[in-house]
């Protein structure tokens, strides 16, 4: 179980505010910063943090918010989680870097054994780590292309999978992420996905137009993979409904197209299993991992059957940095905490909490349309009322006003109509409880 750290203290529970914010420290840092880092690289919130420790971030000024983004979805099991820094700090005393593919170290193997018993399904299963998100779905193609001997991908409408050039063909939104950025890459198609708020369509309704589109323009003979986060993350925690998903990997393993699960921002503890895979009874050929794998530090994972990730050569898979042992160190610390801790069942708590008390949102502000999500990953979508047409502006209006009361909101779909929550497992019902409060002000000032 994980040690507590100085804000670790459940029984802390208001953000405290020092200045305004942004406060004069990070309003002075920004500004330096502007002359030196390109305005590409944007943030939503430019306070400027110097440490964290569970739920809490505290900025330069001396301000506390309670962060329910966890650095999107990556400090899963708490800020600055003492096992996990302990594990990190202890390894970079002993070995930085070897590089995994010229002289190779015990962690790699031991966290590729964690991830072929935790991941969904008992088949032989091999994993390869790279740096990113985006990395382990470049893999993914790559490793899927060579064992089909094909050359199409599929991607689903409202997906993100990363800022790649690869990856920016498989995002559903040009704007901002691919806008400007091209040529894309050939051969990677989107089909529609799944959407019973806005499509009202079954499980099986939605899984044939899916399927229609996948024969129709692509056609099966041609199709390496079809990818798919189980729940749609930067697309607005999108969940699908029951039974497309199961229909749309039957029909992959009908045609020998492999079916890849980019659990990405789901994945490790986040729904409140392993892999929210498991919710939708899906056993994907590859399950992709990074953001909470490590707790903060930079890792990711392609996990497949063994005959699928065996087909590229020696040397055809790899990179510098790809399960560097500080983060494989990390990485294992989190697997013995989710297998230990009583994560799973916060999560469950997390989901059952904030999905109450928005649904009562819900029906006070008829700007609430919809209420989704599975554990920690729950959202409210913002339409206007009686319609579900999305009401743009009052996501961020509402991110803005919680960021003025000491609460980090995250803002998500395509049409950034959408309020997420990613919170750190470790964030109490009473915690919730004041950011609930302070969004149902907002929603008031909203009218
Ligand atoms: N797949 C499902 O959520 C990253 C994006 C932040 P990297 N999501 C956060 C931003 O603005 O770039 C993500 C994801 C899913 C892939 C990725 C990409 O992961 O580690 O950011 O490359």
């Amino acid at each position: 179980m994980s040690l507590p750290g100085p804000f670790s203290d459940t029984a802390l529970v208001e953000p405290r505010l020092r200045t305004e914010v942004p406060g004069p420290r990070s309003r002075a840092l920004h500004e330096q910063r502007l002359r030196v880092v390109p305005r590409g690289v944007g943030s939503v919130l430019p306070v400027y943090i110097e440490h964290a420790d569970g739920p809490w971030v505290t900025d330069v000024d001396g301000n506390r918010f309670l962060d329910l983004g966890s650095g999107i979805g990556v400090t899963t099991i708490g800020h600055t989680n003492r096992a996990a820094v302990n594990a990190a700090t202890a390894q970079l005393d002993r070995v930085t870097h070897t590089l995994f593919t010229v002289t190779p170290y015990e962690g790699y193997v031991r966290l590729a054994e964690q991830l072929a018993a935790r991941t969904p399904g008992d088949h032989e299963k091999r994993t390869m780590f790279a740096n990113s998100g985006a990395e382990a779905v470049e893999n993914a193609v790559k490793i899927a292309r060579r064992h089909t001997g094909r050359r199409a991908v599929a991607a689903l409408d409202h997906a993100f999978h990363g800022r790649t050039t690869l990856a920016l063909a498989m995002n559903h939104k040009a704007v901002p992420y691919g806008a400007g950025f091209g040529p894309f890459a050939p051969d990677v198609h989107r089909v529609p996905n799944s959407y019973p708020y806005r499509d009202g369509l079954s499980g099986a309704d939605a899984a044939a137009r899916t399927i229609a589109y996948l024969e129709q323009r692509i056609g099966a003979d041609d199709l390496a993979a079809v990818i798919s986060e189980p729940i749609q993350g930067e697309g607005g925690f999108v969940v699908s409904a029951p039974g497309y998903l199961p229909a749309l990997q039957e029909w992959c393993t009908q045609h020998g197209v492999v079916f890849i699960a980019d659990e990405i921002q789901t994945g490790l503890g986040r729904t409140g299993t392993w892999f929210a895979s498991e919710h939708f009874d899906l056993v994907p050929d590859l399950v992709l991992t990074a953001k909470g794998i490590a707790a903060g530090l930079p890792l990711a994972g392609v996990t497949g059957r063994a005959e699928i990730m065996d087909a590229p050569d020696p040397g055809g898979l790899g990179g510098t940095f790809g399960g560097n042992p500080v983060s494989i160190a990390a990485a294992l610390a989190v697997f013995e905490e989710l297998g230990d801790g009583d994560y799973f069942e916060d999560a469950v708590r997390i989901g059952a909490h904030l999905g109450t008390r928005l649904r009562e949102l819900s029906a006070r502000h008829p700007v609430v349309g919809d209420v989704r999500g599975i554990g920690a990953m729950q959202a409210f979508e913002l339409s206007s009322p009686g319609t579900t047409q999305p009401l743009p502006g009052a996501a961020s209006a509402i991110a803005e006003f919680a960021a003025q009361r000491g609460i980090l909101l995250l803002t998500a779909g395509s049409d950034g109509n959408v309020i997420r929550f990613l919170p750190t497992l470790t964030t109490t019902d009473a915690q919730l409880d004041v950011a609930i409060d302070v969004i149902d002000a907002a929603l008031r000032t909203l009218g």
